[in-house]
């Protein structure tokens, strides 16, 4: 998982609504239908009033990343939920959070980045979540993953979750890894969770030149060049660095997702208010 820096973030609160503009183009559903279909809820069934989230930085580690908390609480106070990001950080906050009536903490280490619902015991996972929330709109962009194949890079957390999602839509999985130990493990992984088969690339290059529909969750940048793109290219692209050579990206951008927080934040919050 890389870790943000400010300047990944800072824009995300204030520009919330251009960029669920631009995921409806897109996909044909906003933040909110895409993370609620990602969590496997129904919007409806969610009583807003019953989640009050709080969002408490952590000094541990590395330590705050400068508008972390913001943006996370930015992309929730979005989604039409109250919010409020703690004074106090680590214990402190917490504490802050509970006593100012919070049901939904959102907090983040270098390790791990969690929802926890202290009402209904749900807890969400951020790099889970971004799997599914962005293969969920991977393939509303799509159109569909049924019997499409699709090129999968980077075996990490992300990237399983977003396999196990996208095999289960009927995605012909090929997988793809800098250590083939991991994609092969992977692909036995998904094999054995949903019966699919799941192909296992070896060269970079050949698999990137082989797909059209190709899901980035590598912590690489520069990857995807010219060469590997055509009118048929469509990028899911979770997370930072974004694997498309800049250059490229023009070529692309009306086809491909990328964002550092939104679609994780989002699922989340429907994984755990639901
Ligand atoms: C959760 C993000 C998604 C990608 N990389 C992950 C990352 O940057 N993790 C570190 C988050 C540290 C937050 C810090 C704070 O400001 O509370 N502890």
């Amino acid at each position: 998982m890389t870790r943000l820096r400010s300047e990944d973030i800072y824009a995300i609160g204030p520009s919330m609504s251009d960029y669920d503009a631009l995921l409806v183009r897109k996909t044909g559903r906003s933040l909110g239908k895409i993370a609620a279909l990602a969590a496997s809820v129904a919007l409806a069934s969610i009583d807003q009033r019953k989640c009050k989230v709080a969002v408490v930085p952590l000094t541990c580690g590395e330590g705050i990343i400068e508008g972390f908390s913001q943006a996370v609480a930015g992309i929730i106070a979005y989604l039409g939920f109250e919010v409020f990001m703690t004074d106090g950080t680590d214990a402190a906050g917490l504490a802050l959070a509970v006593e100012h009536g919070a049901d939904i903490v959102f907090q983040a280490d270098e390790e791990r980045f969690v929802a926890i619902n202290f009402a209904n015991r749900k807890t969400s996972d951020n790099s889970d979540a971004t799997g599914r929330g962005f293969a969920t709109a991977f393939e509303l962009m799509c159109g569909s993953l049924s019997g499409r194949r699709v090129l999968l890079v980077g075996c990490g957390q992300v990237g399983r979750s977003a396999a196990i999602k996208m095999a289960r839509r009927g995605a012909q999985l090929t997988v793809y890894d800098i250590d083939h130990t991991i994609s092969s493990k992977l692909a036995e992984f998904v094999q054995r969770e949903t019966g699919c088969r799941v192909l296992v690339g070896t060269n970079l290059d050949e698999v990137l030149l082989k797909h059209c529909l190709i899901f980035d969750a590598s912590p690489a940048d520069g990857f995807i060049k010219g060469r590997h793109l055509s009118a048929k290219t469509f990028i899911a692209a979770p997370g930072i660095p974004l694997g498309l050579v800049p250059g490229c990206w023009a070529q692309v951008e009306e086809r491909t997702l990328h964002d550092p927080l939104q679609i994780g934040v989002a699922t989340m919050l429907y994984d755990v208010c639901g």
